[in-house]
């Protein structure tokens, strides 16, 4: 709980009421309510001890809490509304400094929250104010670009939620955050990334979560339909989730709407992506679905959902599309071509940096190693001209996969060179080993955006990079 304090006590009179529509009713399960306020809601980034592995608690995890939240220690859902204007007090309670990046809104460079490119760090004791407009409804999340290995891989990951008036109202709604953590046997953080894996696949963690527990159960109506929000927040694993015991359709791929929706089979989420899913619960009061990584070398349950009450009899025949998000069209008759080949590096490039450098260079952009979250002028990959329209040919020539994430902007897929793929637009394209693909840009938000893979070891020795548009 916050301290009770006389600033408190105000904070919950500004924000408590506005929000005792929209808290969770159980943990990872929300109400599809938002406040409309434009109050600014209070977020802070403070320390704790948390039992993670469900044997005994971890010093050092770091997380974020709001009023409405006090009592969770995973960070809250926290809920917006497009169209309508969204403000956090952020505060850091942390010792060390840190930003918050809202990762796949297309808002103001200003919001970005990536250190030196878009604002200052927010150090121990300081706090920002973040303020924006979300252009986008669907499934978004929150985390530092500071110390970004550490910070995300201690805790610092929540999802954002942003509501268009006109979604489908369902019979619920579970929003799971899937992450691992890096503990010992003693329940204790042990070093969060080792060099040699950093220079291939990434360091995976020790125990897996969903909601920071261990494959935890949510009850929901039998027969019932169900908007499940998954977050791959993860600094590592690529997950190849399945569902077993009730069938499904994806809905939305990384906050935006598919076309029509599509059963679902088995799907790849990668860190940073979303997925929205509709789940039709069993009939049968007391079945389960399990969500499962059915990944060869590790699978595992990450969560479990249990049909409580009559049965509903809803159809999955009955979803319809969401409502599309608002996006620039490409125009491909005058496009520019941006080349982005991702391939290893030995050259030495990190600089020490506040923002925490790994001490290694192991992957580059267009042969450049980023040097580090350091105030060192770096040239921009691209000088993109607002308006246009771009073409990025991403080439990935090493033997290991990349999820590559865009700030600012969406883009769109056009090819790949290796398998069929769907004109989606999305912020983050996991490019596999030797596959070229081409996505499409409208470069429709000025300001340097941050173009970087989402296994953060690979992000912070190296493949990252930014684009400039003016
Ligand atoms: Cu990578």
């Amino acid at each position: 709980m916050l301290p009770l304090t006389r600033r408190n006590l105000l904070k919950s009179a500004a924000v408590g009421g506005a929000y005792a529509s929209g808290i969770a009713l159980a943990p990872g399960i929300t109400r599809a309510l938002a406040s409309a306020t434009a109050d600014p809601l209070l977020l802070e980034a403070y320390g704790l001890t948390a039992t993670i592995d469900g044997k005994a608690p971890s010093d050092g995890v770091m997380s974020y809490r709001t009023v409405a939240s006090p009592a969770d220690v995973a960070p809250p859902v926290l809920r917006a509304r497009r169209g309508e204007p969204f403000s956090v007090r952020f505060e850091n309670l942390l010792q060390e400094p840190t930003t918050v990046h809202w990762h796949g809104l297309r808002i103001a460079n200003a919001m970005d929250g990536v250190p030196f490119l878009t604002q200052p760090y927010v150090y121990p004791g300081d706090g920002f104010d973040y303020a924006f407009t979300p252009p986008d409804a669907g499934t978004f999340w929150y985390h530092p670009h500071c110390n970004t290995l550490t910070q995300i891989g201690r805790g610092l990951a929540g999802m954002l939620v942003v509501e268009d008036p006109n979604d489908p109202v369902f019979d619920g709604e579970i929003a799971l955050n899937l992450r691992d953590w890096r503990l010992g046997g003693n329940s204790q953080f042990i070093e969060q990334f080792k060099a040699r894996d950093a220079a291939k696949a990434g360091t995976f963690g020790t125990v897996r979560t969903a909601n920071w527990q261990v494959e935890p159960s949510y009850d929901a109506p039998a027969g019932g339909l169900i908007r499940l929000r998954l977050l791959a927040s993860d600094v590592t694993r690529i997950f190849n989730l399945k569902l077993t015991g009730g069938d499904a359709v994806v809905v939305a791929i990384d906050g935006q709407p598919v076309p029509s929706v599509i059963p679902l089979d088995t799907v790849v989420i990668s860190p940073g992506q979303r997925l929205d899913l509709v789940l039709r619960m069993p009939d049968d009061e007391g079945a389960t679905v399990a969500i499962e990584d059915i990944r060869p070398s590790t699978p595992k349950t990450v969560a479990r959902l249990r049909a409580v009450g009559t049965s509903l009899k809803r159809s999955l025949g009955d979803v319809p599309p969401l409502t599309a998000n608002p996006q620039a069209e490409p125009d491909l008759s005058a496009a520019i071509e941006v080349p982005l080949v991702l391939s290893a590096t030995a050259e030495q490039a990190a600089k020490d940096s506040i923002c925490g450098s790994l001490g290694y260079s192991f992957w580059a952009i267009n042969k450049v190693p980023y040097p580090g979250d350091s105030a060192d002028p770096m040239a921009p990959l691209a000088e993109m001209k607002l308006g246009r329209t771009y073409v990025f040919n991403l080439e990935n020539v090493t033997p290991h996969a990349h999820p590559i994430h865009l700030h600012g902007m969406n883009f769109k897929v056009l090819s790949s060179s290796t398998r069929k793929v769907q004109p989606l637009v999305s912020d983050t394209y996991l490019v596999l080993p030797d596959e070229k693909v081409q996505l499409a840009v409208v470069a429709d938000n000025p300001g340097d955006w941050v173009l970087h893979c989402h296994i953060i070891e690979h992000q912070k020795t190296g493949m990252t990079s930014f684009v400039r548009v003016v």
